[in-house]
């Protein structure tokens, strides 16, 4: 024990284990472009965030993330291995290194962070827990349930919410877990269970899977705060760097209005913002390991922010989504991206 403490004490007066941490702290990029590749976590299959087609094709909000990862690194939005985790499964995926990335409809809470050692590099959407009932009998509130049996999905924060607020509101209920969305649609309509409860945007994906969508309706009640987005390892602060400002490229796009139908014109743009953004000015992306057109690379592959959003999960795609609270904080939003400069 004192011949290591020595000894690395040692190797620290030489200057030893400060490089050696430097080194470690860039290797997942190393890694993901020594691979070809990078692996991302995804949900099973969650229409709008993260689903494959019958040829395998991976779409989404969730999904485009990846790819926008993948561009910046590549210029090639299609390198990209995606990895379907369950709730359950997806922290220690990502803590055994199995995936680069964890950008599965995720809650950044304290524990996940503290106690599980990750880091949450951005909230890409702001969701909150709600419930899915049938229409009738119809009622307003879950508080006005009774002797109700909950289905929610085990690993998840929404078993716990769910829990505390029915307890504490003393609405007598049980609550069934389930391992996955097939297991929650089927629960749902085997009568395992006469009420679902999850992140709201979840369940807009799982009441279009419904034999009958119509015959239920999501309760307006919000009865938590979850603040979805991707996760990393705590390990690589480069990496962090290059996942939180991916976000933050795609939402400063849409503050400036640069979009797939705007590339060209931002490219021969004279304003310092868009230049910036763009690489005509600066070189910024060289600062978290990849090149001044980072975010050129990613705003052509999937689009900006508002972009992404419309087509996987807004007003016009299968979920029906408002942007609500993932508006531009400009446009009385809370979304906000710091300035690339
Ligand atoms: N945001 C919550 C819930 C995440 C979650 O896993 N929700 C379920 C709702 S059905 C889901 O998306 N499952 C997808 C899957 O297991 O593939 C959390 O981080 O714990």
């Amino acid at each position: 024990m004192a011949h290591r403490f020595l000894r690395t004490l040692a190797l620290a007066s030489l200057g030893v284990v400060a490089q050696f941490g430097a080194a470690q702290a860039q290797a997942t990029l190393s890694a993901v472009k020594a691979r070809g590749s990078l692996i991302c976590g995804v949900s099973q299959g969650l229409a709008g965030f993260s689903q494959a087609d019958a040829t395998g094709k991976w779409s989404g909000f969730d999904v485009d993330f990846c790819r926008a990862i993948a561009a910046a690194i590549f210029d090639d939005p299609n390198k990209v291995t995606f990895k379907p985790l369950s709730a359950d499964a997806r922290f220690d995926a990502l803590k055994k290194g199995e995936i680069d990335v964890l950008s599965r409809n995720s809650t950044w809470t304290m524990g996940r962070e503290a106690a599980l050692g990750l880091k949450f590099a951005a909230v890409t959407y702001y969701d909150g827990q709600g419930f899915l009932v049938p229409r009738e009998p119809a009622v307003m509130s879950p508080l006005e349930l009774s002797d109700v049996k909950v289905c929610t999905q085990s690993g998840t924060t929404n078993k716990d919410n769910a829990k505390d607020f029915l307890g504490a509101n003393n609405v007598k209920h049980e609550i069934v877990e389930v391992g996955s969305p097939d297991d929650m649609v089927k629960a749902y309509q085997d009568g395992r269970c006469n009420a679902l409860t999850a992140d709201s945007s979840q369940l807009h994906a799982l009441q279009i899977r419904l034999a009958k969508p119509g015959a239920a309706v999501i309760l307006p009640d919000v009865i938590s705060k979850e603040p979805l987005g991707p996760a990393v390892r705590q390990d690589d602060p480069q990496w962090f760097e290059i996942v939180k400002w991916t976000h933050f490229a795609m939402l400063g796009a849409e503050e400036l209005g640069v979009s797939t139908k705007t590339l060209p014109a931002a490219l021969a743009s004279a304003k310092p913002d868009v230049k910036r953004l763009v690489g005509t000015e600066g070189a910024l992306g060289e600062t978290v390991g990849l090149t001044k057109d980072w975010a050129v690379r990613i705003v052509r592959a999937v689009g900006n922010y508002g972009e992404s959003f419309e087509r996987n999960v807004g007003t016009f795609s299968n979920l029906g989504i408002p942007r609500g609270m993932n508006q531009l904080w400009s446009r009385g939003g809370i979304q906000y991206a710091p300035p690339v400069r």
